[in-house]
């Protein structure tokens, strides 16, 4: 769907002016947008799931592992696929205030793609390099939205993320070195003609969700806390783009419609789109062993 077919239908959670600065920045941050019921039950299985990695050694395809990871001190990067780890993700996903946001961004007919839970250490955590989500995930067009929950207050010294206004509407830019290697960010040349200036921290208390627009230049800071900052991702479809390439971690709920009905055209937006490596074929580690 365009922007304009979704603004022509009526939102069921946010306001008309949240979703018209939405297509034009390319993010938008949504104070108070999930009550406190959801909000203990993520922070719980977040906890939870930090600390089964103990029992962990390597990373697998649930757990992306940081380099300093051990029993005593985990050092989780990324809980993989959370829609397969708890019927409580999928619940969220299909069936929350989140999913209304995902409808009042996508339109009335939504698909399911993918989800994860990104752990940022104490001590610097990962910073995340410039990039664009589409570029790891292309389908026939870019109405596709990543929604995050800040499940604690999450401010500059967190490691929150950053987004470029209006980059949605620029270039999408191939994300791989001089030697044709996928880095999973934006190459130092390229970015020179990105105003990140400009760019805007996405703060907000417990409870916050953040929406980026999956051709949206964005990156994230250190963590300079003593906590770990975790969040959870979860990224949507309009129902009428379909994926072109494999997905780079295909959940059991992949492709599943959330709201409304399965489409029976796609839509094709004639922007060009880089191609990725052929995930189903390569493998997909994470963004950060991609970026490292
Ligand atoms: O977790 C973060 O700080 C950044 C996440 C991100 O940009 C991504 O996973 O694409």
């Amino acid at each position: 769907m365009t922007p304009e077919d979704i603004l022509d239908q009526s939102p069921v959670r946010l306001t008309q002016t949240q979703r018209e600065q939405y297509f034009a920045d390319g993010f938008l941050t949504i104070p108070n947008a999930i009550p406190p019921e959801w909000l203990n039950r993520l922070r719980s299985l977040a906890d939870q799931f930090l600390d089964s990695s103990r029992r962990c050694a390597a990373s697998d395809n649930v757990f992306d592992l940081g380099p300093n990871h051990s029993t005593e001190t985990p050092h989780v990067r990324r809980l993989k696929a959370l829609v397969d780890r708890h019927p409580d993700f999928w619940a969220f996903a299909s069936n929350s205030p989140l999913t209304d946001i995902a409808a009042d961004m996508l339109g009335p007919n939504v698909k399911f793609h993918s989800s994860k839970l990104n752990y940022k250490s104490p001590g610097g955590g990962e910073v995340v390099k410039w990039h664009q989500d589409i570029s790891a995930w292309p389908h026939t067009n870019y109405s596709l939205v990543t929604l995050g929950v800040h499940l604690d207050d999450v401010a500059h010294d967190d490691g929150p993320l950053s987004c470029v206004p209006g980059s949605h509407d620029g270039e999408l830019y191939v994300q791989r070195d001089a030697d044709n290697k996928w880095t999973g960010s934006i190459a130092d040349k390229d970015i020179e003609s990105v105003n990140l200036d400009r760019a805007v921290d996405m703060n907000g208390g417990a409870g916050t969700v953040i929406a980026i627009h999956c051709r949206t230049v964005h990156g994230s800071r250190a963590n300079l806390t003593n906590n770990v900052r975790a969040l959870p991702l979860f990224v949507f479809a309009s129902a009428d783009a379909f994926a072109w390439m494999p997905a780079p971690s295909p959940t059991s709920k992949t492709g599943e419609v959330v709201r409304g009905v399965p489409a029976t055209v796609a839509h094709l937006d004639p922007r060009p789109c880089p191609v990725p490596p052929n995930w189903a074929v390569e493998g997909y580690g994470s963004i950060f062993t991609a970026q490292k």
